[in-house]
């Protein structure tokens, strides 16, 4: 309501948001989170809440009239197409030099990722987040993320034998030949599930390919976890299709937050203004930077300090097909969940994702997601004229993300006597250098924020999602965001309540 005052409010619902909504209202303070995006809660016209991977329509794209999607091509037909406009599920975002997809609704990037829940390997971990204890992290704070993510792993007697896995098969198959070491890695999908819709016992989810635009049975996103615990305490309200577009300190003590209320062809219906004592940017890594460098560069916020905006990265992030020979089908039914990885992190720089292409049809493709070792970071800045935050990343930038991800593949290329793909992203291009899914920093750790996410210069502002990390996770990042805002959380609640 108008003129409302809350404890604690919480702008974005995605991982650092549900931890950060949980934590604080099981130690008693009432929670307002404001989302975007929408409840995803009610079914659509065909009777699901979520459209196919493969049938793209109002309901998949963040506000576009024409379809986006990451894989552009497949066998030199384009595949994009007209929709109607519609504040859909992703969000297709574009600066200069890179799109940035990300989950817009309640449950944030969990609504739309792979499910892929990896703990970097510890060795790793001092790379990745500097000015954190590794000991806090591995003894408390990742196990703690991933009991609260119900992250589970596949039961691998049955992967073996799964049709939908013969994909991840033939990918092992060729990492071992190489000599490069094959990882399973956890997932939050409900694997007994998979297992029925294996059998035809129930309705099919991810063997249908459901991932990039929902999924409708299987997958724990946070709506089923962290978001179904906060909710159950009854402290903690959620207000989608509401965006936050100002937090400035009120004249009383605390902050006035501006919240548009948004309809769903992204028409802003109202604005009304809440006050609250504490503030949580959970607005993902482009939300919560794009945010702090607006309010700071405009004068609303201006004591954050100079590394707002700044540490960002892509997470190393850069696709591959490899056309394999006709002895190595990789399967009409491909699961839409990832379950294995090669790691030649140690040696390349590189961590591949073996992903799915799950079109329905055997394509004789091996397609891979790399996680790689990429030092370029970027800056977001206040563009007044256009009345816009920019990013200044540039697509030559992936070029170290590409020279790490050849290290594997030319390798595996040149043992199996095979090609890479040149048609998913274009016609003859081989490499996807336009795109990241792992948006990470732009309010980095210790930098923009205290240790534990307390920005500078305002007490009771804090940052608990993805732009803390700043700009790699050297793995799919969303364990390690959950786990940092559980340490942060934590602290935040023994210290400042
Ligand atoms: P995030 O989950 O993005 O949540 C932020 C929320 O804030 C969103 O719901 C926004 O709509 C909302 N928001 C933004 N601005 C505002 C505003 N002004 N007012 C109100 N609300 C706002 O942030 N990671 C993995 O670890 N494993 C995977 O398998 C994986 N696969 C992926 C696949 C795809 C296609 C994509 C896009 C991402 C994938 N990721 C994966 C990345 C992962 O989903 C991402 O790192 C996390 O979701 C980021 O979590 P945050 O809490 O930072």
């Amino acid at each position: 309501a108008p003129g409302a005052h809350v404890p604690a409010l919480v702008i974005g619902t995605g991982y650092g948001g549900s931890v950060a909504a949980l934590r604080l209202a099981r130690a008693g303070v009432d929670v307002h989170m404001v989302e975007m995006g929408m409840a995803w809660d009610t079914p659509g016209p065909d009777g699901k809440i979520f459209a196919n991977t493969t049938r793209p329509d109002h309901r998949s794209f963040w506000l576009r009239t024409r379809t986006k999607q990451p894989l552009s091509n497949f066998l030199g037909f384009p595949l994009d197409k007209d929709v109607p406009r519609y504040t859909g599920i992703l969000d297709a975002e574009e600066f200069g030099g890179i799109t940035v997809y990300q989950g817009r609704g309640v449950g944030g990037g969990s609504l739309v990722n792979g499910g892929m829940a990896v703990t970097p390997r510890r060795e790793n971990f001092p790379a990745v987040l500097p000015t954190v204890d590794p000991a806090e992290m591995y003894d408390v704070y990742y196990p703690r993320a991933n009991a609260g993510l119900e992250v589970a792993d596949v039961d691998q007697g049955w992967w073996e034998s799964a049709a939908c896995y013969q994909y991840a098969r033939v990918g092992r198959k060729h990492a071992e030949r190489s000599g490069f070491p094959f990882v399973f890695v956890p997932n939050v999908y409900d694997w007994d599930y998979m297992e029925q819709e294996a059998a035809g016992a129930v309705p099919a989810s991810a063997l249908d390919g459901e991932v990039l635009f929902g999924n409708n049975h299987g997958k724990k996103s946070l709506q089923k976890t962290y978001l179904a615990r906060a909710v159950a305490t009854g402290r903690v309200a959620v207000s989608p299709l509401h965006r936050v577009t100002s937090v400035a300190p009120a004249p009383g003590g605390g902050y006035r937050v501006l919240v548009e209320r948004l309809d769903t062809t992204g028409a802003v219906t109202a604005t009304t203004a809440v006050t609250a004592d504490r503030v949580f940017f959970a607005a993902g890594s482009v939300g919560t930077s794009k945010l702090l460098t607006r309010l700071k560069a405009t004068g609303v916020l201006p004591a954050l300090n100079d590394e707002t905006g700044k540490g960002w990265g892509d997470n190393g992030n850069v696709m591959c097909g490899r056309a394999n020979h006709m002895w190595d089908a990789t399967g009409s039914l491909q699961s839409a969940m990832p379950t294995a990885g090669i790691d030649n992190w140690a040696a390349g720089g590189v961590f591949a994702e073996v992903a799915p292409l799950p079109t329905g049809i055997e394509t004789y493709a091996s397609f891979y997601l790399s996680i790689t070792r990429n030092p370029h970071r970027a800056a977001f800045s206040w563009n007044a004229a256009a009345g816009r935050v920019d990013l200044d990343w540039q697509t030559v930038w992936k070029q170290p993300s590409i020279a790490a991800a050849r290290t594997v593949f030319d390798k595996i290329n040149t043992k199996e006597g095979t090609i890479y793909r040149t048609d998913l992203f274009g016609s003859c291009k081989i490499w996807g250098d336009h795109l990241t899914y792992h948006p990470l920093g732009g309010a980095v750790l210790d930098r923009a924020t205290d240790n534990h996410g307390r920005l500078h210069g305002y007490r009771g502002l804090y940052v608990i999602d993805g732009a803390l990390i700043p700009g790699n996770a050297s793995v799919n990042p969303f364990v390690t965001i959950t786990a940092l805002a559980e340490r942060n959380i934590e602290e935040i609640i023994a210290k400042d309540l």
